[in-house]
């Protein structure tokens, strides 16, 4: 890896608690959304996960990667369009979820949170500067987020099988894709519960929207996953290198005999071992899986997983140690943290 964003905590809000949001999050972190909506989240937390992140970037430059940073934008302020108002906006502190890469193309994602429609802002100067250096800025249509984006319905009943995410318009995270040379995964994501595909913040007609736009260079797979809240990708499946994969044993992939069949290597990832404390408002600890390889041969993981570092080292991986625990509260590992800009090597065929 040669270049990358790396994400920031100042002026992290918490979200209010929207349906899309609630349908995300665990239903025992409801009252603190129901309480902090709106509002900052608490500052020793915030200037602990800022520390780690700073130290992330020093380790990060200390192996020859360029760092970029976002802008720091104060999200706390409310705002309105003519087809949703909320209390304010969440954070630039997830790269992962807003930028995608591929090949000298950046892509703002049309996310399907109303608290980050305007998100985009925090990155404006580095994709600016990114299309000067000859970049191709693209930002897919801004989904509207009106009430016909999302159902209603969703939850009536306890298990229902339904996306919070309807059909209406487009909308994806970048951290639902996921990419090896010419082939993108990806998850729909944002359902209650399974039924046979699934996801949250991305729905079928986003997923469309990227196919038709990629054209015939790539080839994008729907995967789907026994997963109850599917967010995002990256806690999940995790991309190791050019056929391996690291798999989360609660949640497995429903289409693995096309990795096997292409001769790709599947290990599933031991328990975390992180404890409550600090508190974790926005995720599962399944964030020990949540990586990033510098190159096939070195990943920074986080220090006090132990069980997961043993898991690389014999799999022949150089484990770089940091620690996020403060980092983590806020919904995010090393992968979300970040987004991998330039990267050595050519484009290749993995299937
Ligand atoms: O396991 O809660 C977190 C993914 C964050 N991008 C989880 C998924």
């Amino acid at each position: 890896m040669q270049e990358v964003i790396v994400g920031r905590v100042e002026g992290a809000t918490v979200p209010k608690l929207t349906i899309e949001v609630q349908a995300c999050i665990e239903k025992e972190l409801w009252p603190f959304y129901r309480q902090f909506g709106g509002k900052p989240y608490q500052p020793d937390i915030l200037q602990k996960a800022a520390a780690e992140i700073e130290e992330l970037c020093r380790i990060l430059e200390g192996e020859g990667v360029t760092v970029c940073r976002p802008d720091v934008v104060d999200f706390s302020k409310d705002y309105k369009t003519p087809d949703f108002e909320v209390p304010s906006g969440m954070y630039a502190a997830m790269p992962r979820d807003i930028l995608m890469v591929v090949g000298n193309e950046i892509i703002e994602t049309p996310m399907a949170w109303r608290s980050r429609f305007f998100e985009y802002t925090a990155y404006r100067s580095l994709l600016k500067e990114y299309f000067k250096r000859g970049a191709k800025w693209t930002t897919p249509p801004k989904p509207q987020m009106g009430e016909q984006l999302y159902d209603n319905s969703f939850f009536k009943e306890e298990y229902n099988g339904k996306y919070i995410t309807t059909e209406f318009e487009p909308c994806f995270d970048a951290a639902d894709f996921m990419r090896a040379g010419k082939d993108l995964f990806v998850q729909r994501s944002h359902v209650y519960i399974l039924v046979e595909a699934h996801e949250i913040v991305t729905n079928m007609f986003g997923i469309q929207w990227m196919k038709r736009h990629l054209g015939d260079k790539y080839n994008i797979h729907v995967l789907s996953f026994d997963d109850k809240r599917p967010m995002h990708i990256d806690a999940t499946f995790t991309m190791i290198g050019p056929g391996l994969i690291i798999a989360n044993p609660d949640k497995p992939c429903h289409q693995l005999s096309m990795f096997e069949k292409a001769g790709w290597k599947i290990v599933e990832v031991p328990r975390s071992v992180v404890s409550d404390q600090p508190p974790w408002w926005m995720s599962s600890k399944w964030l020990s899986m949540n990586v990033l390889m510098l190159d096939p041969k070195r990943v920074l993981v986080s220090s006090i997983e132990i069980p997961t570092q043993k898991m690389f080292e014999k799999l022949g991986i150089e484990c770089i140690k940091v620690d996020m625990s403060y980092a983590n509260a806020l919904g995010g590992g090393f992968h979300c943290y970040t987004t991998d800009v330039r990267r050595r090597g050519t484009l290749e065929s993995y299937f």
